[in-house]
């Protein structure tokens, strides 16, 4: 495979392999190993990425395989204001440093993160891009690997989704509260916003069944026995007609991996769960006996 060192937003593996993380890596003694994990959506280089959860994630487990399904980096966000904290930095470093150590990486970009499409079947750090990816499970399925914006357009009327992933929440959150700080000076009442985020739950709920099903139609036209995307920001493992649905879901609210066990069996990790049941304390003695 050739390799490449100029990437978008000047990023050269050379540059990681000189520096050290801002979060050191924890050294843990045995790490998770799975065979297969899949992570995507994690757009970094937006407030909204969760990058301590996913520090502490990369730090605990390890694969033979690991596949970034798209959005890794935000580059629709990052042409308007740069955003990139020390955190964000020290992911690409571990992701890099895995791929040194002899993990298989595959990167499949999504539609945040369109500008690497241009290099798939190129390498850079010993991570490979490609536009789409087939993985064959120790029991022997084959699963394509592709993001999902694939399939925007047949699901246009949906298209405020497309703007998951950035400050959108965050900006409708602090209008509500300045709309409602003018209202109050007018002696109107509180509006709340929850009738109309309701009605987008609704939405959302109609929007992923339905892009499952496509996705699922489209890898079993495909000849596949499933697939594993990211894109909407949904977790889930389902067979659709046949066809096995896998979606890894996102670093920004739901925090969770897609990994594949050695002898075949796939598993949706919630990470913000693991580091709570982790930091709980332990209950007292006494308290189990009563
Ligand atoms: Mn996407």
């Amino acid at each position: 495979m050739a390799t490449i060192t100029r990437l978008p937003f000047g990023l050269d593996p050379a540059d990681f392999s000189a520096s050290t993380p801002s979060i050191p890596e924890r050294v843990i003694t045995e790490r998770r190993r799975y065979r297969a994990i899949w992570i995507s959506d994690v757009h970094l280089g937006t407030r909204g990425c969760a990058a301590e959860l996913l520090i502490d994630f990369l730090d605990h487990v390890d694969s033979d395989t690991l596949y970034l399904v798209g959005d890794i980096i935000d580059g629709w966000r990052l042409k308007k204001k740069l955003y990139w904290p020390a955190t964000h930095n020290d992911i690409v470093w571990r992701v890099l440093k895995r791929a040194n150590r002899g993990t298989r990486i595959i990167y499949v970009p999504g539609n945040h993160d369109e500008m690497f499409r241009q290099f798939s079947g190129l390498s850079f750090g010993g991570v490979e891009i490609h536009r789409t990816a087939i993985h064959e499970t120790a029991d022997g399925r084959r699963l394509l690997v592709m993001h999902g914006d694939e399939f925007d357009a047949v699901m246009l009327s949906h298209r405020w989704l497309a703007y998951l992933g950035d400050a959108a929440y965050e900006m409708m959150m602090a209008l509500n509260r300045g709309l409602n700080w003018a209202r109050a000076r007018m002696g109107l009442p509180y509006w709340s916003i929850s009738k109309y985020a309701k009605a987008k739950v609704k939405n959302a709920v109609e929007f992923i069944s339905k892009f499952e099903e496509i996705v699922a139609r489209e890898a079993g036209a495909r000849g596949v026995d499933g697939v594993v995307a990211g894109h909407i920001h949904a977790a889930d493992m389902r067979s659709i007609h046949g066809i096995e649905y896998y979606n890894d879901g996102d670093w920004v609210e739901g925090c969770t991996a897609l990994v594949e066990h050695f002898d075949g069996r796939m598993e949706i990790l919630h990470w913000a769960d693991e580091v709570a049941a982790r930091e709980r304390p332990r209950e007292p003695e006494a308290r189990a006996a009563a």
